[in-house]
C-alpha cells in the first residue's frame, strides 16, 4: 500500500510509503486524492498530517514515469485537492522535501519541517520547471524575488532558511509528526491559509528584471532557468489558475526537450556509474585509517575531502618544512567555510584533530588505504612504491594519484600490484566530485572495489577506467586541446576559441582553463614527450611553448593566454602578436573560423577519441566518458557529455565531423573504426552492453 491512514484521534496521519524516495507515482498521487476525500468524509477526523515513511519526505515526480504518457490522477489536481480540502492539511517534512515534493507540501496549509530537512524545486537540474503549482504558489508565499532565486537555482535550503523565508511555518528538532499534528490541531476551526489563494507580495520591479538578468546570464545555454524565472513573473501578472495552466504546458514542453533528456540521463548516469558489472558481489576491503603521500595541492586536497568524508588520515611530508607547509594548505582550505560559518570552531577543531601531519613515513604502516600524491617523477613513485611494499599492512590498498605515468609499472615497484590502484582526482580535490578510480593490468577486483566505496563514501563519482596514457579525461584532453591550438594557427585568437566553446556550455574555455591550472604542467608534460613524439605529427604547441619561455605560466604569473589586471582576464595584444607571427612562421594564411566549426570540430576530437576508448576497453559504458567529461572538464550537463550527444546528434553526422576534422587537423583524426560501425548498423554508444564495444583481447584484458 503506497499510501495509508493511521488515526487514534481527531487527527489523521496519511503516510506515504514508496521507496526508496516516495517519489509521487500513480499510486502515491491516487491514495492522497482518495486520503484528502476519506478525511473530509469522515465526520470524526477534523485534520490530517501528510508525511512519509522511510528516510525522507516525497523527493519528486517519478522520475522513471518521465516521458511516458502521464497517468491520473495529475499531481496538480491531487494538489488542488489538498488546497481546497474543507479540513486542515499540515505537511510533516523529513529527509527531503524536492520538486513534486515540496508541491504537495506549498498545497497544505502549514508545513512543519524537521531541523535536518532539506526542500527544494530542483526541476531545472533535470531541465524542467515544477509542474504542480511550485512556480505559483511559492511566490505568494515568500515573495517574487526569493521564489525566483529557488526555482531557477533549483537549489535546496535548510530549515533555519525556510522558517525565515516563510517557506514551512515550524521547524523542529524532535519528532517532526507530533509536531505536525500539533499544528493541525491548532488550525481545527480556523480560516485556512490556502498558498494558492494569497495575493502575491508587491514586489520591486527594478530588481525582479535584474535578478532575471542574472539568472539568463548564469544558465550558458541552458534553457530551464529562464523559463522557470518566467513563470514566477508571471505569478503576479496571471491569475492562479491561469498560472497553473501556463506552468503545466511548460513542463510538458519541456519534458520533450533535448536538454531535459540530456539532464534526465546524466542524473541517471551519476548513479550507474558506481555500479560496475564485473565489481558486482565482490566485497570492498575495510578502509577507516587512510594515509596519504605528500600535502602538495593535490594531497592537501584529497586529505581534506577523506576527513569530511569520515576517515582518519595520516598524511606524510618529506621534512619539517613540508609538514608545516602542508598543515596550513589543509588548514585553508578548510578556512573558507570556517569564516562563512559553514563550519563552526569546533567542528574545524575536530576535523583538524582527524588530520594528522608528520614527516614519519612509518606513520603509513597501519594504514588500510594509502594515497600516493607525491610528485610526477617515475623515480620518486618507485622510491615510495617500494617503500610501501615493505610498510604497509597486509591487504592494504595503495593507490597512486599519478595522471600522466604508468600505473602498472608503478605497481610493479611495490611487489604486491595486486593491492596497486590509480585513485586520480581532480583540482581543487575537496571540490570535484569527479575520481578516476584505475584497474591496473594485476589490480585485485577487491582493491578496485576498495576505490569504489571510498570515492562513494566521499560523494564522489568514480569512473572504473584501465590503464592508458592520460587515462580518459586527460587523454581526451590531450586529443581536443591541440585542435583548439590549431584553430590558433589557422586564423583565430584564444579569446574566439574560448568564446565559441563558452557559448557552446563549457564553464570555460581551454585557454582560460589552461591559465587557471597553469601553463608550466602541460609544457613539462610536452618537453617530457619531445624524445618520442613522432616527426610526421602536426604540432600546435608553439604558441603555449613560446607563453612559457616568457615566464607566462598563467594566473599564477598573472600572464598567460591572457592578462589579469585586478584579477579580471584581459585580452593581451602581446599574444594576439604572438599568434599571429607563429602563424605566419608556419605558413598559415590567417582566416576566420566561424564559432560553429569550432564547436563541431573540437566535440568530433572527444567523440572520436571517447570511441578509441570504449573500443579499447579503457571503460566499459558510453556513460563512463560522459561522467569524466561532464564533471571534470566542465562539459555542459545539459548536453550529457559528448557521446550522449553524439547518439543524439546521429552517427552519420558525427563521422561526417571527424572526417572534416581530419581534413583540417591531419591523420592523427584518423575516425574510429567503432563509429563507422556503429554508424554503418545504425547503432549507438548509448544502446552497447558494458564492454560490448572492446574485443575480448582489449588492453585490459590482454593485462590480466
Ligand atoms: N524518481 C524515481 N527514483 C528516484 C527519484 C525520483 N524522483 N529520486 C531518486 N530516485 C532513486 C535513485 O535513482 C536511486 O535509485 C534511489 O532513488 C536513491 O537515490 C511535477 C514531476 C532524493 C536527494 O529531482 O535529488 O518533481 O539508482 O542514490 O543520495 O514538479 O535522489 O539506487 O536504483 O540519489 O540519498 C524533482 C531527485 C523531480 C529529486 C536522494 N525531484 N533525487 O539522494 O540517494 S521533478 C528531484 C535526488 C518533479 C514535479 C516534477 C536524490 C535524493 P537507484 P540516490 P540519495
Amino acid at each position: 500500500m503506497s499510501v495509508s491512514i493511521r488515526r487514534h484521534d481527531e487527527i489523521a496521519l496519511v503516510i506515504i510509503d514508496n521507496p526508496p524516495v516516495n517519489a509521487t507515482s500513480q499510486a502515491v498521487r491516487q491514495g492522497l486524492l482518495d486520503a484528502v476525500e476519506k478525511i473530509n468524509a469522515d465526520p470524526a477526523v477534523k485534520a490530517g498530517v501528510i508525511g512519509c515513511a522511510g528516510k525522507t519526505f516525497i523527493a519528486g515526480g517519478d522520475i522513471r514515469e518521465f516521458g511516458k504518457p502521464p497517468l491520473l490522477p495529475h499531481l496538480p489536481d491531487v494538489l488542488q485537492a489538498i488546497e481546497d480540502s474543507g479540513k486542515p492539511l499540515v505537511a510533516a517534512i523529513h529527509g527531503t522535501a524536492l520538486g513534486g515534493g515540496l508541491e504537495t507540501a506549498l498545497a497544505c496549509h502549514a508545513r512543519v519541517m524537521a531541523a535536518d530537512a532539506l526542500v527544494g524545486l530542483p526541476e531545472v537540474k533535470l531541465g524542467l520547471v515544477p509542474g504542480a503549482g511550485g512556480t505559483q504558489r511559492l511566490p505568494r508565499l515568500v515573495g517574487m524575488l526569493p521564489a525566483l532565486d529557488l526555482v531557477a537555482s533549483g537549489r535546496q535550503v535548510k530549515a533555519q532558511e525556510a522558517l525565515s523565508l516563510g517557506l514551512v511555518d515550524v521547524v523542529v528538532s524532535g519528532d517532526v509528526f507530533e509536531a505536525a499534528r500539533a499544528q493541525a490541531r491548532k488550525l481545527i476551526g480556523k480560516d485556512l491559509r490556502r498558498a494558492g489563494r494569497l495575493e502575491v507580495p508587491a514586489c520591486d520591479q527594478v530588481a525582479f528584471a535584474a535578478a532575471r538578468a542574472q539568472v539568463d546570464k548564469k544558465a550558458r545555454g541552458q534553457i530551464a532557468p529562464g523559463v522557470a524565472a518566467g513563470l514566477v513573473a508571471a505569478a503576479s501578472a496571471l491569475p492562479f489558475a491561469e498560472g497553473i495552466a501556463r506552468e503545466r504546458k511548460t513542463f510538458f514542453e519541456l519534458m520533450r526537450s533535448d536538454q531535459s533528456r540530456a539532464l534526465r540521463y546524466v542524473f541517471a548516469a551519476e548513479r550507474e556509474v558506481a555500479r560496475v558489472a564485473r565489481l558486482e558481489g565482490v566485497a570492498p576491503r575495510p578502509v577507516e585509517k587512510v594515509g596519504v603521500i605528500g600535502a602538495g595541492t593535490m594531497g592537501a586536497g584529497i586529505a581534506v575531502a577523506l576527513v569530511d568524508g569520515g576517515y582518519d588520515v595520516r598524511v606524510v611530508e618529506t621534512s619539517a618544512a613540508a609538514v608545516d607547509a602542508g598543515v596550513q594548505r589543509i588548514e585553508g582550505l578548510w578556512a573558507r567555510p570556517l569564516k562563512s560559518g559553514k563550519l563552526t570552531q569546533a567542528q574545524f577543531d575536530q576535523k583538524r584533530a582527524r588530520a594528522y601531519v608528520s614527516a614519519d613515513f612509518s606513520a603509513l604502516a597501519d594504514c588500510d588505504l594509502i594515497i600516493e600524491a607525491a610528485f610526477e617523477d617515475m623515480a620518486v613513485k618507485q622510491d615510495i612504491f617500494s617503500r610501501l611494499g615493505a610498510l604497509a599492512r597486509p591487504g592494504a590498498v595503495l593507490a597512486t594519484n599519478t595522471s600522466a605515468l604508468d600505473v602498472n609499472a608503478i605497481a610493479a615497484f611495490s611487489g604486491r600490484a595486486a593491492d596497486v590502484i590509480g585513485l586520480h582526482f581532480f583540482s581543487p580535490a575537496h571540490v570535484m566530485r569527479l575520481v578516476e578510480v584505475v584497474e591496473g593490468g594485476r589490480s585485485s577486483a577487491d582493491a578496485v572495489a576498495t576505490g569504489v566505496a571510498v570515492a562513494k563514501r566521499l560523494k564522489k563519482l568514480p569512473v572504473v577506467c584501465g590503464v592508458c596514457d592520460g587515462f580518459v579525461g586527460n587523454r581526451m584532453l590531450a586529443v581536443w586541446r591541440p585542435v583548439a591550438e590549431m584553430f590558433l594557427e589557422a586564423g583565430a585568437l584564444p579569446q574566439d576559441v574560448d568564446g565559441a566553446l563558452e557559448a557552446y556550455g563549457f564553464a570555460m574555455g581551454p585557454f582560460a582553463v589552461s591559465d587557471l591550472a597553469g601553463l608550466d604542467i602541460a609544457w613539462a608534460r610536452r618537453k617530457r614527450l619531445a624524445a618520442t613524439r613522432d616527426p610526421n605529427e602536426r604540432y600546435a604547441s608553439t604558441v603555449a611553448d613560446r607563453l612559457c619561455d616568457l615566464g607566462r605560466f598563467g594566473q599564477k604569473t598573472g600572464a598567460g593566454w591572457y592578462v589579469y589586471p585586478d584579477g579580471k582576464r584581459t585580452i593581451d595584444p602581446v599574444v594576439s602578436e604572438l599568434v599571429e607571427k607563429v602563424s605566419a612562421e608556419k605558413g598559415f594564411a590567417r582566416k576566420t573560423s566561424p564559432a560553429e566549426d569550432i564547436q563541431r570540430l573540437v566535440r568530433a576530437a572527444m567523440i572520436n577519441e571517447g570511441a578509441k576508448i570504449l573500443s579499447e576497453g579503457i571503460v566499459g559504458r558510453a556513460l563512463d566518458v560522459d561522467m569524466v567529461l561532464v564533471h571534470g572538464y566542465g562539459y555542459p550537463a545539459w548536453r550529457g557529455g559528448p557521446m550522449f550527444e553524439a547518439d543524439a546528434i546521429g552517427l552519420e553526422c558525427i563521422l561526417a565531423d571527424i572526417e572534416a576534422l581530419r581534413a583540417f587537423a591531419g591523420p592523427a583524426y584518423e575516425p574510429a573504426a567503432l563509429i563507422q560501425q556503429l554508424a554503418d548498423s545504425g547503432g549507438t554508444f548509448g544502446e552497447l552492453a558494458p564492454g560490448e564495444a572492446a574485443p575480448k583481447n582489449s588492453l585490459v584484458e590482454s593485462l590480466r
